[in-house]
């Protein structure tokens, strides 16, 4: 019986923690509609690298409607859903996580956002392909709107010349974005034979410059605190919360923090989250910016491209600390 079960649960990871972890309830709330948001956005960058964004101003509708065609999706037989992988990077995958053997209780699809979603694999989209890939599309550019109100106001909250240098980024034809739609199942019986917490997504930091993402009201999401605790983020279904990505710590010359988070799978309930990372062009050079070194200070990053940095990324396992190998020592 003790094989069987280590069988089952054999390529999973637990969390064993003494004591459950609460649901965290200082997460910073930005109201994007607030007067002060640009200055409550830096702080929030600074300590958590992580907010909730609310007011945000993308309608329900098109938050509910994506839920629901993805839900539709994953609940497809498995050879249906296998037809649409595998994800190399761009398709449907399960439990695997990227290439280098890094696997979680989910399951995804993983979409390029950049050209646009009406060049994807047809069999992401499954019978109803129109309806899914419009529901997709209106998604991304609410989001995308969205995303780039919250770059410029982290610019002016920064007191750089052009608003608009980071969301120029996201905003170029060649942006190099992605989307993806997860889905965690129930675990309850892995969840009994492992005593623990049930690995859904292992801990990273993103590696793009910001991701926008929001969920079900399924709990699950947990970042990594300044001095290394793990909290829970109570969920919102109604809300998106925003990740602070590599690329952004490194233009910030470390001002920002790029956020470690994981998710954990939900004994009962399933969790859908989709999550916008936008990203760079790939010939983009991922530097400090000027306005942001301070005198004699010097960048404590070494040049590279946002090519250089995704490739490297790519080779990297979910865990590492991928920003290591830039750092000037
Ligand atoms: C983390 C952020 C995004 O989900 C992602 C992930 C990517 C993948 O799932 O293929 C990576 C991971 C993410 C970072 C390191 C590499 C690549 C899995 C992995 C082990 C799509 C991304 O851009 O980087």
């Amino acid at each position: 019986m003790v094989v069987l079960s280590q069988l089952a649960l054999e390529p999973f990871s637990v969390i064993k923690t003494c004591k459950p972890i609460g649901l965290f309830s200082e997460i910073p709330v930005i109201d994007l509609t607030d007067p002060h948001a640009k200055t409550l956005i830096i702080k929030a960058c600074e300590e958590f690298g992580f907010f909730k964004l609310v007011n945000h101003g993308v309608p329900m509708e098109v938050m509910t409607k994506l839920e629901a065609l993805a839900t539709n999706f994953f609940n497809l037989p498995q050879p249906e859903k296998d037809k649409a992988g595998p994800p190399n990077p761009f398709g449907y995958g399960n439990k695997k996580i990227g290439p280098n053997g890094d696997v979680g209780w989910v399951e995804y699809l993983l979409l390029n956002t950049n050209p646009q979603i009406s060049s994807q694999k047809t069999s992401i989209f499954q019978e109803n392909p129109q309806i899914f890939r419009s529901a997709v599309e209106d998604y991304i550019l609410a989001v995308k709107r969205m995303a780039f109100e919250v770059l410029e106001l982290m610019a002016d909250g920064l007191e750089i010349e052009s608003r608009n240098v980071f969301s120029r980024l996201l905003r170029d034809d060649k942006s190099d974005s992605c989307f993806r739609l997860n889905h965690y199942p129930p675990c309850s019986e892995l969840q009994a034979l492992s005593g623990g917490n049930l690995i859904g997504f292992g801990e990273h930091t993103d590696p793009q410059i910001i991701s926008v993402l929001r969920s079900n009201n399924t709990s699950g999401l947990q970042i990594c605190l300044k001095e290394g605790t793990w909290v829970s983020v109570p969920p919102d279904q109604t809300s998106f919360f925003i990740n602070v990505g590599d690329a952004l710590q490194v233009m910030t010359n470390g001002r920002f923090r790029s956020v470690k988070h994981r998710v954990l799978a939900d004994p009962l309930k399933p969790r859908i989250s989709m999550i916008f990372f936008g990203g760079p062009p790939l010939s983009e050079k991922i530097a400090p910016l000027p306005s942001l070194l301070a005198e004699r200070e010097g960048s404590l990053y070494k040049e590279f491209t946002w090519f250089e940095y995704k490739r490297s990324a790519y080779k990297s396992r979910l865990a590492d600390y991928r920003l290591g190998l830039f750092e000037k020592t």
